[in-house]
């Protein structure tokens, strides 16, 4: 990839005043709209990272961008400390849009994970009854659902784990897409286990899709031991997967669901949690909280960005446009694809390593051809552009994916 001294500049900048937890595509951008984001020269690419799902609207989708400056032209930040004039309308307005009781307003999906497992511990105690700190919660191998310690003490991988103990108690972990390894840690288990919490697909993890009728199954076993089935749609919800929410597909509704990333459209952090009144009612005033959480800016956006969603029936498109790209990426004829899998626009190819190249000189070439996406454990890589993208555009696309892998061969 060539790098031009103007990108290498701010390149430099990051490498010397900023930390050193990421190692981007030496790709250095300064503007989005659509599908589309421009380097600093200029150059025009296809973004097939959405921010990892988080851009599911379009880079700076005017709807989301307007609510975003005639809010922080009124009210930025009031704190929950009073009401505002936001809150309640955003709130009844996610009532009316997801079919539960209430919700709870955060920042970053993080923080949505950590309040659903303090909601669940919260439950497992005064409603479930469940012995004081002896709580449970199960995860599964090769999860991700954010960097704080206690979810870290959920992860299985070494890289996002290592070094950063004691970790927090009270987890057990089984394998994904193993409904008799959760019917097992219920039946020894179950009368402590607070709540089971799943990706419906695992992102991270390089886009896993579980067999059909995994997520119905797992929510079966949870309804029969009275634990809590929490879905982290974080990655997967807001139409990413062409169904609203992952568990769409199933009909399964969650007991708790976590959202964030696109519930903005990327414009500002925004999550939340949503659950029924038995649940979400065991948190009292004062038990939780946040300065940020439910701001008047992310009432607005996430109003306005889940309106698009709606509005350009994104899940639809999803649906339609994902089922396009699995079929042509399955026609490449080329010792590079190993696998295609992915639901809607939630999509990865498995590279298989040739010629000395491998997943991350795909992605430079793809750069290079004008389409960004990024390699996850090394021979992955997810492809997940807006959600706005039109059949034409995602064609041209496909057809720098093509080009890319056949230059490599
Ligand atoms: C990174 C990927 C990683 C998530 C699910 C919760 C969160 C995430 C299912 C936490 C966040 C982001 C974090 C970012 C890269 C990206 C990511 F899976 F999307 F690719 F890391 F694995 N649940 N995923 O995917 O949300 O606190 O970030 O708002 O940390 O490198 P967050």
């Amino acid at each position: 990839m060539i790098i031009t001294d103007k990108a290498q500049q701010f390149i430099d900048q990051e490498q010397k005043y900023g930390a050193h937890n990421y190692h981007p595509l030496s790709v250095v951008l300064s503007r989005g709209m659509g599908c589309y984001v421009w380097d600093v020269d200029d150059k025009r690419y296809f973004d097939f990272l959405s921010a990892y799902s988080a851009v599911n609207q379009g880079h700076c989708h005017p709807k989301i961008v307007g609510a975003l400056t005639m809010q922080a032209e009124t009210l930025c930040l009031t704190s929950r400390a009073f009401y505002n004039d936001s809150l309640g309308p955003y709130e009844e307005f996610m009532h009316q849009y997801f079919g539960y009781d209430k919700l709870l307003p955060m920042n970053t999906g993080a923080e949505a994970v950590e309040t659903a497992l303090k909601l669940a511990r919260k439950w497992g105690y005064l409603k479930k009854g469940i012995p004081a700190n002896e709580a449970i919660i199960v995860a599964c191998e090769s999860n991700f659902h954010g960097r704080t310690i206690s979810i870290v003490s959920l992860s299985t991988d070494s890289n996002a784990r290592a070094d950063y103990g004691p970790y927090t108690p009270g987890i057990e972990i089984i394998p994904y897409n193993d409904v008799s390894s959760l019917e097992k840690i219920l039946e020894e288990k179950g009368d402590r286990i607070a709540g089971f919490l799943v990706e419906p697909i695992q992102g991270e993890a390089g886009v896993f899709v579980p067999d059909d009728g995994y997520l119905k199954a797992t929510y079966e076993l949870c309804k029969k031991h009275n634990v809590l089935f929490i879905a982290d749609e974080v990655q997967t919800g807001i139409a990413r997967t062409g169904k609203l929410l992952c568990c769409d597909h199933e009909d399964v509704r969650p007991d708790v669901v976590i959202l964030g990333k696109a519930i903005s459209g990327g414009v500002l952090p925004v999550s939340a949690v949503l659950a029924d009144d038995d649940i979400m009612l065991t948190m009292k005033p004062g038990q939780h909280g946040s300065t940020f959480g439910g701001f008047p800016l992310a009432n607005r956006v996430a109003t306005a960005a889940l309106e698009v969603v709606r509005d350009e029936k994104l899940a639809e498109r999803a649906e339609h446009l994902g089922k396009i790209f699995r079929d042509e990426m399955k026609k490449i004829d080329s010792p590079y694809i190993k696998e295609v899998r992915g639901k809607g626009l939630l999509n990865a190819v498995v590279i298989e390593p040739h010629n000395g190249k491998e997943a991350w000189d795909v992605c430079e070439e793809m750069a290079s051809n004008g389409l960004l996406a990024k390699p996850t454990h090394q021979h992955i890589i997810r492809f997940a552009p807006p959600l706005i993208i039109t059949e034409e555009e995602l064609c041209e696309a496909i057809d720098i994916i093509k080009k890319s892998i056949k230059a490599l061969e």
